[in-house]
């Protein structure tokens, strides 16, 4: 053991928890909505769809003296961009940024920290029919989305994120649905929507700075750590690959404004890099993000590919289970952990590692705005959820959180996933993370009343202990 003591959780720890607006809210037409992405994707046909998902839109008052009787300190949630511009562009509809007004005021009133997403999963449908990502025209349209949310919420948010998980829409298109038709974009095609995220991102963090000179923004990635399958010298290349290509290079953009020469002759030698414009290299390093949001699940063992495609395992993936990519990597089994209900890798001591390398890296501080396990919660006849295993993830998790800090390394908030049930990316409502239950069956929407699960009673005492007792 490195240290006889943890250090405690710093005094003013930003204790959260997270949502995302097309997971909770519903109401997916009311107010003027225009239609996402998400609206317009096929999904899994046996599982909930979004639009009731968990109503939050009409009970976010209800929901926030919850997050109050928690003792939340922070609570980060998604604003949707067809709320604010129906169709991504032009019109603005007045009543959706008073719909995220009343929400941001509301949680204040509770002293409640917003901690708000500009984008998470649900490009304007709109937008999309222009080609979505892969037109540049979108880039000043999100630009100008931010500046609009900057300009009426600026004064009273205090931490923005700008883009959630991109390296998951990039790498992982599928989980967050399937276009009409089934056919995914091309490799070509998802690195210059890439690119175009980057630049648009580089713009809103440094029109953040300049309109909101108090607030805080940064970039929220998946990220993970990669295990070598065997002391083989070729399997810790195949690791430091997929990690490289998986998540260092989407930080590296982001921080640095450079794009990995790992990454880049991994395009190159594919064909697959992406066309870019004088100054866009310039946008994207001016900016600057003032810490850096990860969002971990799950670690991944990888051994040496192939090199052809029994590559590829035949499991379905998804943003936490790898696949393996000729040439680049194989996925293995890690007999040294468990998984959840879904298959996905429960690793906390991998949060530790993860959030050191995170660090020694970009020497930002760290904000975790995902953290949490997927469950099929059961409510029982006296009305309790017994949650155990929620609660035996997180206290791992947050022990694991100690260690780090104890490490010299600077987390200043955690934010499990979810704040209360919703419904998840592709597996439906079935799959539960919140601390709320909410009464609703994958289809029968039934009464959606809130009830407390075991995990909420625990992380009470977390919150009211900073940490000491959990
Ligand atoms: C992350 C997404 C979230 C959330 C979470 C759990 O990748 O940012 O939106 O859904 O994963 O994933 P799932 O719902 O697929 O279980």
């Amino acid at each position: 053991m490195l240290y006889n003591e943890l250090k405690p959780f710093p005094k003013d720890f930003l204790w959260g928890a997270s949502t995302s607006a097309y997971q909770v809210e519903g109401a997916s037409e009311e107010d003027g909505k225009g239609k996402s992405v998400i609206d317009m994707m096929d999904h899994p046909e046996d599982t909930a769809g979004f639009t009731v998902a968990s109503d939050h839109y009409h009970r976010f008052k209800e929901d926030i003296r919850l997050f109050h009787e928690l003792g939340l300190k922070g609570y980060r949630f998604s604003i949707a961009w067809t709320r604010i511009f129906p169709e991504g562009t032009g019109e603005i509809n007045e009543k959706g940024l008073q719909h995220y007004e009343e929400l941001i005021d509301e949680l204040i009133k509770y002293g409640i920290e917003p901690i708000v997403t500009l984008y998470h999963f649900d490009l304007p449908y709109a937008l999309e029919e222009k080609g979505g990502w892969g037109n540049r025209e979108v880039i000043d349209a999100f630009v100008e989305y931010a500046r609009i949310l900057f300009n009426r919420f600026g004064k009273k948010v205090n931490y923005w994120l700008t883009i959630n998980e991109q390296n998951t829409l990039i790498l992982h298109p599928g989980a967050v649905g399937v276009p009409k038709g089934g056919k995914l974009p091309t490799k070509t095609s998802l690195y210059q929507q890439n690119h175009h995220m980057l630049v648009a991102q580089g713009k809103v963090m440094e029109l953040c700075h300049e309109m909101c000179p108090h607030s805080q923004i940064g970039p929220a990635l998946n990220m993970t750590s990669m295990y070598q399958a065997t002391s083989k010298p070729e399997d810790a290349i195949a690791a430091h690959n997929w990690e490289t290509i998986r998540g260092w290079s989407f930080l590296d953009l982001a921080v640095h404004g450079k794009y990995n020469n790992l990454l880049w002759s991994y395009l190159e030698n594919r064909g697959w890099q992406p066309e870019i414009l004088e100054g866009d290299l310039e946008a994207i390093g001016k900016g600057h993000p003032d810490f850096i949001a990860i969002n971990y699940y799950s670690t991944a063992t990888i051994s040496e590919s192939t090199g052809d495609a029994s590559d590829v395992s035949p499991r379905a993936g998804d943003q936490q289970i790898m696949l393996g990519e000729p040439g680049v990597y194989r996925a293995e089994e890690n007999p040294y952990v468990d998984k959840t209900k879904y298959g996905w890798v429960i690793d906390p001591v991998g949060l530790r590692l993860t959030l050191r390398k995170v660090y020694e890296r970009y020497n930002l501080p760290i904000m975790i705005t995902e953290n949490g396990i997927g469950a099929p919660d059961v409510l029982n006849d006296d009305g309790s959820v017994r949650d155990d295993y929620r609660i035996d993830f997180i206290q791992a998790h947050l022990k694991q959180i100690q260690w780090a800090l104890t490490d010299g390394v600077e987390v200043f908030g955690y934010f499990p996933w979810a704040a209360l049930d919703v419904v998840s990316t592709h597996q439906g409502y079935a799959k539960r993370y919140g601390f709320i239950y909410v009464n609703r069956g994958e289809f029968d929407v039934k009464d959606l009343k809130r009830i407390k699960k075991d995990s909420f009673y625990w992380y009470q005492k977390v919150i009211e202990s900073n940490g000491k007792d959990g």
